[in-house]
């Protein structure tokens, strides 16, 4: 009978002199198939007597595992080599396409509706800016006549940063860097993401915006009413759409209104929901854009595209959009 720790040698041997796959099969039906080394050791068990069986099957066993590990090594060695050798050649085919997952990529549905509001404003005539995410007092707040004691500026509201930075909050901030540096008339929307300490069934730390401004000389409540009416009708498709304009208050605007429609029965609700606010700019909010408010005057507007994208969709839960389940944004 071999002795089991020549075995194990003689496989390690085998194995170094064998290069290619096919002498590796054949050295794996030599040693551990049917008719193999290991097959005749197990079948010599039987004649032993009965008290050398157990410590004998031990031993076979264990040189198996040893040769089932030799095997698995080699194999790994000869398909790296086998790779190395076909990058060294140059014979992989960079040109190949790749496999396919079956899977295609889609704009998220929050990029979509950001995409529609763009372009409607867009054709109205009305530039398109952005700016910078982390902002400081100044530009979020002191600007837009959020004095410092307005809750909005409370801690449980704001992500503050070091060095008296803060994630902005609303996209106003790209508004008072556009008035600083343009001379009216003019019309700009920022659109962009913004940020609120805030995560429950309706909110989350961040969502979308955008908010828009014109600036002219006897801008009034009507040009504000007639643009935001005109938006609407576009984005829900209906010239019929009906809405409301509620008073309202934000430190930024005077008067302030917020907008509520009443969706076509073909949305599936059939109350008053609120989709907008918007307001004549602050005299002091001008005075902060290096705009005179004796010579003009301006509207301004803001909505959350997330609240408008469910509003369309029919979608409840506003997590639906930042768990990237692709049952759900293959549907857009
Ligand atoms: C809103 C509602 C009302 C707004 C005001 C300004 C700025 F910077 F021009 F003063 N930008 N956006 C505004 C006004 C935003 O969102 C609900």
């Amino acid at each position: 009978m071999t002795n089991k720790k020549d075995l194990v040698a003689n496989v390690r041997t085998d194995l170094e002199k064998s290069v290619t796959l096919k002498e590796i099969e054949d050295l794996k039906v030599k040693y551990l198939g049917k008719k193999g080394a290991i097959t005749k050791l197990l079948k010599t068990l039987g004649s032993l007597p009965p008290d050398d069986r157990k410590q004998a099957g031990i031993e076979i066993h264990t040189a198996k595992s040893q040769i089932d590990v030799l095997f698995s090594r080699r194999l790994e060695d000869i398909t790296s080599n086998l790779i190395d050798e076909k990058i060294r050649k140059g014979t992989v085919d960079v040109t190949l396409p790749a496999r396919s997952s079956g899977l295609k990529g889609s704009s998220h549905p929050i990029q979509l509706t950001l995409e529609k509001i763009i372009d409607i404003f867009c054709r109205l005539g009305f530039e398109c800016q952005s700016g910078p995410e982390i902002e400081d007092e100044f530009h979020n707040f002191e600007a837009l006549n959020i004095s410092e004691h307005h809750p909005a500026r409370a801690m449980h509201d704001t992500f503050y940063l070091s060095n008296n930075k803060l994630l902005r909050t609303h996209t106003s901030p790209v508004q008072i860097r556009y008035m600083k540096t343009n001379t009216p008339p003019f019309a700009m929307i920022a659109p962009g993401k913004v940020y609120r300490c805030d995560y429950d069934q309706t909110h989350t730390p961040m969502f979308h915006q955008v908010e828009g401004l014109f600036i002219g000389e006897n801008t009034n409540l009507s040009n504000l009413k007639g643009l935001v009416a005109q938006f609407l009708k576009v984005y829900f498709n209906s010239c019929e759409l009906k809405m409301r304009f509620r008073p309202s208050y934000f430190p930024f605007t005077e008067p302030s209104l917020e907008i509520d429609i009443k969706l076509p029965s073909k949305y599936g609700v059939e109350s008053w929901l609120e989709v907008m606010g918007c307001g004549m700019v602050h005299p002091n909010v001008l005075k902060n854009g290096n705009i005179d408010p004796e010579k003009f005057s301006g509207f301004a507007f803001g909505m959350g595209v997330e609240r408008l994208c469910m509003l369309e969709h029919g979608i409840s839960d506003l997590r639906q959009f930042f768990t990237n389940d692709l049952n759900f944004l293959n549907q857009f």
